[in-house]
Parts: structure tokens; sequence; C-alpha cells
């Protein structure tokens, strides 16, 4: 019985729950003493270090739900407009550090911590990552609603909880190998579950036509899960404001099967509830690769449909007729992922809320919008017709009906042209049709967005081109992507922020990055500089620690470090970088032991997960394994050149590596990658990118200035040319490429033949991602690099410039853009600021 609940009428209850948050050290003391003894059942006595973690990180989780509640009861008391960011991945990483810089309350628990025999950087270390995400588009998601909190804008974050999210990479003789990520085995402080916030959802049935009208549907099915919400507070930082991310999972109570049980079938009673929990079991690990599988079609309708239910319901509090949701509502889909939302939304308003067709799509498209992540081929979402039609029988026939009065309005206006409707049209007449999910999302919103200048160019001449021509320029936009300088900078680079607050006299840069402009002005500052040097070295320093203790290698933080961290995929080419390290070792071999001493020391680091069933990948991280262990056991070589692959890279991985760059590489095929985001985090912790003319590289060019950042490979616009040539002629490597396949191939990096099948994939597969095209200058970009690293007081300045340029950057940025142009939304702060 939920019924209205009255106004709770005792002043002191409300007093209490709009209280202050505590700063002083006995308050502190008392709630992190209170949850270690009542929550985990422990004394002061019998604390160790992953206790006192938990019971600090309750203690501050208490504090955000107060702020939690506070903000949403205030964002319904005024009636703001909320934007819901749907998306399968949510790359949060860890939450305590994050959370104690944005109360700034990380001094005061370190000093409580501090009192009973604790280092606060320890008890950080014991959280585990949220690793709700595979890469960028993951991460991106959480950095947009860091943004949303941060800059005060009502915004929630949708998504799935994965029981194992990405799997953990250990390397076993140079491989790979997967083992499930439990992150849930201990208790998770940062995870609010909501037992009352549960919505049925259902797959399969068959469908009843309504009597009156002929496009409305009872649609009844007897396979129905309940998707249970768990909300994950998101503090802004220096605000009041405490966002959200609700993620969802799939109940299994009350699908035991008594009857079963009664009659000795064991097994089959619980049959019900292994279906259920399959369902939120395990993110699919691929990245920029679509693998169409059924499971995970019906994933992403679990979390469409609870997500529509939940926004409906909380839009139905008002009153206002369903027409008007787009006033209160906009919902961003990050990719293609969580386009059934469209079709479930569709439905709801038709079938259950009585709406027209026309109404109901009037509503669903003002209030849809989409984001475009990538143009591979590979990754575009594509769902057989049969299957859809069995799991969602009434989704299919609504997108049949949405593509039908699609193509009738394009009809009449390009009549007779057979071909542009065939191409339009989001069913692909292949043998067994195919949902084209992109098209989908496309005639579904009213905006479409690239991640990067260049990529959102892209997407309107291929793609999207005919949609251009039919819905108007102005429907498609470019959204640079953008990261949370709270976690890439303040957080991540505790040394570095330190420099940056004293130049500009106070803290107001980490959410407000145009101020970095200052650093401008410090770039002849000797004791800045100095300052600046010490932090990257220091930095490194760090860095170097981390690699002795997860992969015991030595290395030196006097050398250059040189990183490529990413996800493992052809297109990002770290096939082409370890062949420049082969090289580089080729040459170096050859060299007497006078020459050497003369060469520039470099530390080569790679990090990067393969999906599990990518086998090239696989055996790219195998090769960079087997040249690390020629080369750093090589006493002549010594440390001249060292090579590290660290494994299991994760978000808090990259906080390490990230701000210990000198050089990071970000070297895809041009076109190929839409944007790439650690391309800005390094630059912001003041390295330098090694680049092609790619996604965002291009963009970060223009704000640096080309003095900051080293570019090579052919252009975009030039590749489907290089790739028709490499189709039909042998492609001709360079005598530096040729050296590195000579090295491979007898058998310097061990047995030859395991990698005979990525020198094929170019010698004899058309090169598609183009090595023998951009290798040459490759090679003379790594030269240039090395010039510019010895004279180090130039490079000193680049650093600082860099940096003082890169506030376009900031996902607040970003965020700003969507809200202005896309989302129609405005901020609203709860309280005053308090930076
Ligand atoms: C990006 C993906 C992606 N683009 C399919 N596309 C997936 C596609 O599970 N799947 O099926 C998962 C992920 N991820 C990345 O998005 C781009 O490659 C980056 O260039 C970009 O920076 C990032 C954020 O926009």
């Amino acid at each position: 019985a939920q019924g209205k609940t009255p106004a709770c009428e005792d002043n002191e209850f409300r007093a209490y729950s709009h209280s202050e948050i505590a700063r002083d050290a006995a308050t502190i003391k008392n709630s992190v003493v209170m949850h270690l003894t009542t929550t985990f059942l422990r004394t002061p006595d019998s604390m160790d270090s992953g206790h006192a973690y938990l019971a600090s990180a309750f203690s501050v989780r208490d504090r955000l739900l107060q702020r939690w509640n506070l903000t949403n009861e205030y964002h319904s008391n005024i009636g703001a407009k909320t934007i819901y960011y749907m998306s399968l991945e949510f790359l949060v990483g860890r939450t305590f550090d994050n959370a104690l810089l944005a109360l700034q309350l990380r001094d005061e628990y370190a000093g409580v911590l501090g009192d009973v025999g604790f280092r606060l950087e320890d008890i950080i270390d014991e959280e585990r990552d949220a690793a709700l995400g595979n890469g960028g588009l993951g991460r991106l998601a959480a950095c947009y609603v860091d943004s949303m909190a941060s800059s005060n804008y009502p915004g929630w974050g949708y998504g799935l909880r994965y029981r194992y999210g990405m799997f953990q990479q250990q390397i076993i003789n140079g491989y790979q190998v997967e083992a499930p990520d439990c992150w849930l085995d201990s208790p998770n402080p940062w995870e609010f579950p909501r037992a009352d916030v549960t919505y049925p959802v259902k797959f399969y049935g068959h469908l009843v036509r309504d009597p009156e009208v002929s496009y409305r549907y009872k649609w009844e099915s007897n396979v129905v899960y309940d998707a249970m919400a768990f909300d994950m507070p998101v503090p802004g930082y220096g605000t009041e404001n405490v966002g959200n991310i609700r993620l969802w999972s799939c109940k299994t109570n009350g699908l035991f099967d008594l009857n079963k049980f009664n009659a000795g079938d064991y097994q089959g009673a619980t049959g019900g509830q292994v279906a259920a929990q399959i369902l939120t079991d395990v993110l699919y690990p691929n990245d920029n690769t679509n693998e169409g599988k059924e499971l995970r079609l019906r994933q992403e309708f679990l979390f469409c449909s609870a997500t529509l239910q939940d926004i409906i319901a909380r839009f139905k509090k008002t009153g206002k007729p369903m027409t008007q949701l787009p006033e209160l509502a906009a919902i961003q889909l990050n990719d293609t992922h969580p386009t059934l939302g469209i079709p479930e939304l569709m439905r709801i308003l038709i079938d259950e809320e009585g709406l027209s067709w026309d109404e109901a799509w009037d509503t669903t498209t003002k209030t849809f919008a989409f984001t475009n992540h990538t143009v591979l081929p590979e990754a575009m979402e594509k769902w057989p017709v049969p299957m859809m039609d069995k799991i969602l029988p009434r989704h299919m026939g609504i997108i049949y009906d949405i593509n039908l009065f699609f193509l009738q309005s394009v009809e009449e206006r390009f009549p007779k042209d057979r071909e542009l409707l065939r191409n339009i049209s989001i069913i692909e007449e292949s043998n067994s049709q195919q949902v084209r999910m992109a098209y989908l999302a496309c005639v579904g919103s009213h905006k479409v967005n690239g991640v990067a200048a260049i990529h959102s160019d892209i997407i309107k001449q291929t793609i999207f081109k005919d949609f251009v021509r039919i819905q108007g320029e102005d429907k498609f936009i470019n959204k640079t992507n953008g990261v949370s300088p709270r976690r890439w900078v303040n957080e991540c680079n505790p040394d570095m922020s330190r420099l940056i607050t004293e130049a500009v006299g106070d803290r107001s840069w980490i959410n407000d990055l145009t101020k970095l402009k200052v650093l401008e002005s410090k770039v002849d500052d000797k004791e800045f500089r100095q300052s600046w040097w010490e932090a990257k070295q220091k930095n490194k320093a760090r860095l170097a620690e981390y690699i002795l203790a997860t992969t015991g290698i030595n290395v030196s933080p006097d050398a250059l470090f040189d990183v490529q961290v990413k996800r493992i995929h052809e297109y990002k080419r770290q096939l082409m970088n370890i062949l420049g390290v082969i090289y580089r070792y080729h040459r170096l071999k050859q060299m007497s032991a006078a020459e050497r001493t003369k060469e520039l020391h470099r530390v080569v680091v790679f990090a990067g997960k393969a999906a599990a069933g990518y086998w090239v990948a696989k055996q790219v991280i195998k090769l960079i394994n087997s040249v690390a262990e020629v080369v750093n056991s090589d006493e002549e070589i010594g440390d001249v050149l060292k090579v590290v692959f660290i494994p299991d890279y994760s978000v808090t991985a990259a906080e390490y590596i990230i701000p210990a760059s000198d050089i990071s590489q970000h070297i895809s095929t041009a076109g190929t990658e839409a944007s790439g985001t650690s391309n800005m985090k390094f630059v912001l912790n003041g390295g330098i990118i090694l680049g092609t003319v790619d996604g965002a590289n291009i963009e970060i060019g223009e704000e640096v200035g080309e003095e900051q950042i080293f570019f090579f490979g052919c252009l975009a616009h030039e590749v489907d040319e290089f790739r028709h040539y490499l189709r039909f002629h042998q492609p001709k490597p360079d005598e530096a490429l040729q050296a590195a396949f000579d090295m491979i191939q007898s058998n310097t990096f061990g047995d030859a033949h395991i990698f005979q099948p990525l020198i094929d994939a170019v010698l004899c597969g058309g090169d598609v991602y183009l090595l023998t095209v951009d290798f040459p200058s490759y090679v003379e970009a790594h030269k240039a690099v090395e010039a510019a690293y010895r004279q180090h007081d130039d490079w000193v300045t680049k650093s600082i410039l860099s940096v003082s340029r890169m506030a376009k950057f900031s996902s607040d940025r970003a965020v700003q853009e969507y809200a202005e142009e896309i989302w129609n939304i405005e901020p609203a702060p709860v309280g005053k600021s308090t930076v």
C-alpha cells in the first residue's frame, strides 16, 4: 500500500535532514566508528585497512545520500526539466577519493584515519573499480554525469548493474587470459538498493489488436522479469548538487518454483531464477564491435523498458498530459545500444496511455536525441527481424510502422526514387531482414551528433548522408567530447593541481578550465617551470613503482616515457607501435656501444584489453610481451630501451599512467577513431601527443598550436584511395618496416610462426589499416619527438602551454553545449557554491 504520504509535520525531523555536513574531526570519527561497529560488526581493535575503508566510505556515503535527497526534492519541487543519459556502459572507476574531494573532506578524513594509524592513500587503494564499461564510450558517460552534477544540471544516468563488469586481464606466458570481475563480492558503499523501485519487463508473448484503433495492441506474455533499481550517487564538485546513476538489476525473488521443488525437481525449481539473473550478469566485453547475441538484445530491452517506465512514472506525478513529456524530460541515447527506448516509449504512449500515433510520435521525437560514436562497419548494430519479432513482437510491429510512415513521407518528396528508399529503410532487405538500429535512432530523434568535428563531418557524408538530404543539415551537429577535470587532473595529478591552484589563485579552475589560461603567463617563471618539471618527474617515479609492482620490471624515471594505453584494436594500430619499437631495437643492436651511450633512454608503455574473442588483438598482446621479454633482458641495451605491458588496464591504472607520460600515442588510421578521450587527458596532464590527423587529435592541435603536437600519417580523405590501391597491389614496406618484419621472422622474439598472421594481414591482407603507408612518416615523427625532448627547456614550455590551452576539452563545456543546443535545460543549483 503506497498511498500518498502526508507531509512531515515534525520540524526537528526536517531540520535534521537539512543539516549541514559536519566537518569536525569528532563528528567524522563518531560516524566512522558507528559504521565500523554497527554496519560491519567490528571494533576499533579489530579494524584492518579493508574495514577502515568500508567504515569511512559508508560515513561519506551518508553525507552524499543526504544531499542526494535534497537535490531530488528540490528539483521536483521546482519542476525542473531533467536530462536522462541512457548508456549501457558507465565506466566509473573508484568513488571514495572523488567523493572526498567533491565534498572537500579529504584532509579531514586523512586526519581522522591518521589518528588510528592508517594512511589515506592505502585506504583509497582498498576500493575496487566499478568497471561497468569497455572504454571511451563508457568513461564518457561517467564524465558527463560528473559534469552534470558539478554544473548543477538536473541529470541522471541510466544503465545496467552488471554482476560482472569488464573482465580482469591476466598475462600468462605473454598471452591475455580473462578472469571474471567479481566486483560485488565485498560490500559496495557506493550503491543504494531500491527494492521499492522495481518494474516488470515483458518478453515474447502475443498481441491482441484493439477493436477500435487499428494500431493499438495489447501485449500479453507470461515471461516477465522484474528490474530493480540501484542508485549510485554522483557528487558535484563545489556544489551541493548530487547527481545519480540508476542501474537496473534483474530480480530473482519470486521466481522459485515451489511446485517443481515439491515434486523433487530441485534444479528445475531454480531454473527461473537462473534465467532471470543471467540477464544482468555480465557486460559484453566488445569495444567497437557488435556481437549480435540474443542475450544482449534482451539486456538492451530490459534496460530500456525499466528506464522508460521509471521516467514516465516520475513524470506522471506532475499530473501533466503525456504530450508535455518533452518539457520535463530529455533523453540522450549513448550510441544505438539504448535505441529500443524509442519503440518502448511509443508502445507505452499508444497502448497504455491512449495517445494517437501522431501525438506519440511527436512526443517521442521531441524527447530523444542520439549520439553516434563510431563509423566502423563491424560496430553497427543490426538485429535480425526474426529474432526481434520473437522476443519483442510489439516493438517489431512499431518499428515496421515507424519505417512505413517514414518511407511514405520520403516517397512524397522524392517520388519514384526506389534506390533512396532502399538505402534509408530502417529494415535492411538482406537474407534474413535486419533492423538497422542507427537509422531507427536517427529517425526517432530530433538531433543526431558525432563526437569530434571530423567524425561529425564523416557521418554526414557516409552513414547519414541521405538523412541529411531528407531531414536537413540542422538536425546533424557536432559535440566534441570532453573529460572531467575533477578526476582527470585534480584527483589523478595532485602535484600539478597544486601548481595550477597557486597560479590561478584558487581552486575555481576545477569547475572552469578556461582559468588555465593564466598558466601562459607563468611560462617564463623559472621557479614555476622547475616545479612543473618536478611534478612530472614525481608522477613518473610513481608510475615506475606501479610498473615494478605489477610487472616486476625496473624502469628509470629519467627516461622518456612513451605511452599507448587503450583497447587493443587493429584500427588503433598498437601493431604499428610495437613494429616501431622492434625497428628501434634493430638500430640499437647495429650500433657500437659508444654510439648507444648517446641515445635517448626510452620506456615504451602499453596497456589495454582485447575483446575475449578478438584473436588478432590477442596476438598483438603476445607480440608486445615477447618483444618486452627479449629487449628488457638484453644487457647490451640496458636502460636505453625498456618495453612494458601493464596488465589489467582500468580507470584506476589510467590515473597512475596518464599523469606520468612525456609522449603518448594516438595513432589510429585517419578517419577511424571517432574522437578518443585519453588524448585529452594526456595533454591536460602536461604530456605531448604523437598522433595521426584523426578524431579529437585535430582539435587538440588547433587549440595547443602546431609546435605542441606531433602529427604524421595520411589524411582521412586519402584513405579510400590507398585501400583501393592496396587491394590490387602488393604493399611495399619501407626498409625500416622490412627490418622489423625480418627480425620477427628470424625468431628473435620466439617462434616466428605465431606472429606470421600479423605480418600477413599487412602484406597479404590488403593492409587495411595502412601500416605500410604511414610507417615512414611515423618513424620520422619519432625522430622529431626525440630531438624536441632533448631540448629540455623547450619541452617544458610546450607542456605548460599545452595545458594552458586545453579548456575546450572539459566535459563541463561539452555538457553545457548539449544542455543548450539539444536538451534545452538550465542549471538548477540547490544551494550556494562552495568553491
Ligand atoms: C566508441 C564504441 C562502442 N565508439 C560498440 N563505439 C560497443 C561500440 O559493446 N559494444 O557493442 C561498445 C563501444 N566505443 C568510442 O567512443 C570511440 O571509439 C572513441 O573514439 C570515442 O572517443 C568514444 C567516446 O565517444
